[in-house]
């Protein structure tokens, strides 16, 4: 790509002298509740907000205070979480069931309220208690504040593209399931582009989305992983994206043919109208590394030019295989910050916690009564250096934490894996005596301010795999990644300090390592879990505990008046 060399830079305008208006409060009813739609041929009953699949889109300005009222009128306990908010002194709005709330039980409410401060791109909010999040979630976009422009021209116009995944059942009823039979849960029956499955599908002729262009014009494309259990690849027929902002952090403009995109996370491109005047798809399918079997179908939307004959059939784009490892790690790794942008902070220099995590799968020994349908006649667990986190039921971590209630959590969640073995070895996916993971409430606590680096590295227990991990609260550094065990000597040499990628989700490539870094300076209960549900309800998971700074504006303030209790 032949970029001038100061694209390469953050180049920002500030319009006028406009910059010191007023932060608005943004206030949104949020009605939970039962929705029937039909897909696939059937009218399906799930949990949606305000009637709508995907949900309300947010639009808020950075430095505004966003107000949520959500009434729960479903038949589920829930939780809504605003994905990759930094919750500066907010942590009873983040979210996650038992980790900074009890849910909110079916006919009660909760109000969630929280300034958004020092982010600004694609994010989103989700359910984040049992499955409900593969129908509760929707954008939450936040523009520069007034005055203030992007690093890159201005698009015609900002699309949000919501990739999701679908199941002809409740998506509770199929987790339940397998949590009851200790097995993997059924696989999804289609992805979906903003709630629509798309024309390849039965019954789907008029539930493909489609985005109207004009030829010469330039759109945003915001880009959300919303699917359960699935990595991404998405293209478009006959034309290049350029990524600008991963995750709402700017990104180097990075001209690609293909994005991926692991749940959780958010990709930015902006897409050209530079082909001729006609019908293109959009098209989305998995990108798995496993042995099992997966949901291989693909999902389409088409992007119609203004004056094309939309009785034409659209030109579809070829995607990569679904293990197609190489692309994947090509497009994720090349990925850098735009430094000197508003928000952007250089790479902390001085590390106080090192910390070496292994993440994979793993097993829970067959109880007395429990049927027992993972592998080797066990139940299927996950686990972070061999702790496979089990969630409180009477206090959530942070009102512990907030309470000083002891008996909740510990804090000896360890630096290392219990034992080092040659972690990536396939020879060892089998290793009984390694697969076994305690179920146990082990957590991670720091000091107010620390800069904590850790390396993630994933196991090839039961299979390696791809897992896209989360972390609550802060975004990180991505310092390098490869495949194979980490080597410190090696592999540390390979760290940008630069201008490495910054994210709140990372995907840890499938037998690889990551290495990831942040500050610390919020305190709270941030937990940190891969965001394939299914390895998240496995238990692959843990959480910081960020002790208090030194003065008021550096301490957990109390938990609001209406906080859920259990
Ligand atoms: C909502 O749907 C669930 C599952 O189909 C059903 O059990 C429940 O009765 C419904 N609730 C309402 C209020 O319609
Ligand atoms: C969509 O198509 C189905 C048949 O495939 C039809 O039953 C349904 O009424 C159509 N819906 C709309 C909104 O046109
Ligand atoms: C996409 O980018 C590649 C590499 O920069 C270039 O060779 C190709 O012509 C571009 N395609 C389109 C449709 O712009
Ligand atoms: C990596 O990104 C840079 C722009 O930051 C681009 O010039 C280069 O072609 C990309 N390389 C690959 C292999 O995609
Ligand atoms: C998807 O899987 C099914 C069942 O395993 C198989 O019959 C089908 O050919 C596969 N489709 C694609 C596109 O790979
Ligand atoms: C539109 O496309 C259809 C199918 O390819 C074709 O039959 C029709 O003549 C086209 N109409 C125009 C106005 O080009
Ligand atoms: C197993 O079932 C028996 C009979 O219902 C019961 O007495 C026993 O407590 C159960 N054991 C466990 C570990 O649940
Ligand atoms: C928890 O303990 C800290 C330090 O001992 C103390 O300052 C704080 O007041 C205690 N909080 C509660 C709610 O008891
Ligand atoms: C795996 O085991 C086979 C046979 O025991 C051995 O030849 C091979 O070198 C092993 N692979 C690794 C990576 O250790
Ligand atoms: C591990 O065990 C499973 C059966 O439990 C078997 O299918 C698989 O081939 C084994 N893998 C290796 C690498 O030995
Ligand atoms: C956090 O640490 C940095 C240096 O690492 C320091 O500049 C900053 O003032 C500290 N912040 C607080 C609130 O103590
Ligand atoms: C819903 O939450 C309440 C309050 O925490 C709890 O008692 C109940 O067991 C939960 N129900 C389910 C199905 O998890
Ligand atoms: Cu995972």
């Amino acid at each position: 790509m032949a970029l001038p060399k100061f694209l390469l830079l953050c180049v920002f305008v500030l319009l006028g002298c406009s910059s010191m208006a007023s932060a608005a409060i943004v206030e949104h009813t949020f009605n939970v509740q039962n929705l029937t739609i039909g897909r696939l041929c059937q009218q399906q009953v799930i949990t949606a907000v305000n009637g709508s699949l995907p949900g309300p889109t947010i639009r808020v300005s950075e430095g505004d205070t966003l107000v949520v009222h959500v009434f729960n009128k479903s038949p589920y306990n829930l939780t809504i979480h605003w994905h990759g908010i930094f919750q500066i002194l907010s942590p009873w709005a983040d979210g996650p069931s038992m980790v900074t709330q009890c849910p909110i039980t079916p006919g009660h409410k909760y109000t969630y309220r929280f300034r958004i401060i020092n982010q600004e791109g694609t994010l989103w909010w989700h359910a984040h208690v049992s499955w409900l999040r593969a129908t509760v979630h929707g954008a939450l976009i936040i523009r520069p504040r007034a005055g203030q422009s992007y690093p890159f021209p201005k698009p015609h116009k900002e699309v949000p593209i919501v990739l999701g995944e679908w199941w002809n059942a409740s998506v509770v009823d199929v987790v339940n399931q397998a949590l009851a039979t200790g097995g993997a849960p059924n696989d999804s029956v289609a992805f979906t582009i903003n709630g629509k499955p798309g024309d390849l599908y039965p019954c789907s002729q008029n539930q493909t989305y489609k985005l109207h262009v004009q030829q010469g014009k330039t759109y945003l494309l915001r880009i959300i992983n919303a699917a359960l259990n699935n990595q991404l690849f998405f293209k478009i027929a006959n034309h290049n994206l350029t990524v600008v902002a991963v995750d709402a952090a700017y990104t180097t403009p990075t001209v690609t043919n293909v994005v991926v995109i692991a749940p959780g996370q958010t990709t930015d491109v902006l897409l050209k109208a530079n082909q001729p005047v006609g019908s293109y798809y959009m098209a989305a399918h998995a990108y798995v590394t496993t042995p099992n079997t997966f949901d291989n179908t693909t999902t389409t939307g088409i992007i119609e030019y203004e004056g094309s004959n939309s009785t034409a059939a659209p030109i579809m784009p070829v995607l990569p295989a679904f293990n197609d490892t190489p692309t994947a790690f090509t497009f994720y790794s090349n990925l850098t910050s735009l430094e000197f942008c508003p928000h952007w902070v250089p790479v902390p220099r001085h590390v106080n916690e090192h910390m070496f995590v292994t993440v994979g799968l793993s097993l829970e020994p067959c109880g007395a009564n429990a049927t027992c349908q993972g592998i080797n006649g066990q139940r299927f667990s996950a686990s972070m250096n061999n702790q496979s986190l089990e969630l409180p039921t009477s206090l959530s971590l942070l009102q512990a934490f907030y309470g000083n209630v002891t008996g909740v959590y510990t804090t000896d969640f360890p630096n290392n894996p219990p034992v080092t073995f040659d972690f990536t070895n396939t020879n060892l996916t089998n290793a009984t005596s390694l697969l076994f993971a305690p179920k146990v409430t082990k957590l991670k606590k720091v000091k107010f301010n620390s800069t904590v680096q850790m390396v993630l590295q994933n196991t090839a227990l039961i299979t390696t795999e791809n897992h896209p991990m989360h972390l609550h609260g802060f975004d990180f550094y991505v310092l390098a990644q490869g495949f194979g065990n980490y080597n410190k000597t090696r592999d540390s040499k390979k760290f940008n300090l630069v201008n490495p990628q910054r994210r709140n989700t990372i995907a840890v490539p499938d037998g690889g390592w990551a290495v990831i870094r942040f500050t610390a300076n919020n305190p709270g209960v941030w937990y940190m879990h891969c965001h394939l549900d299914v390895h998240l309800g496995w238990g692959l998971a843990t959480a910081f505990v960020v002790e208090n700074g030194p003065t008021p504006s550096t301490r957990l303030p109390p938990p609001p008046k209406d906080l859920p209790k259990c």
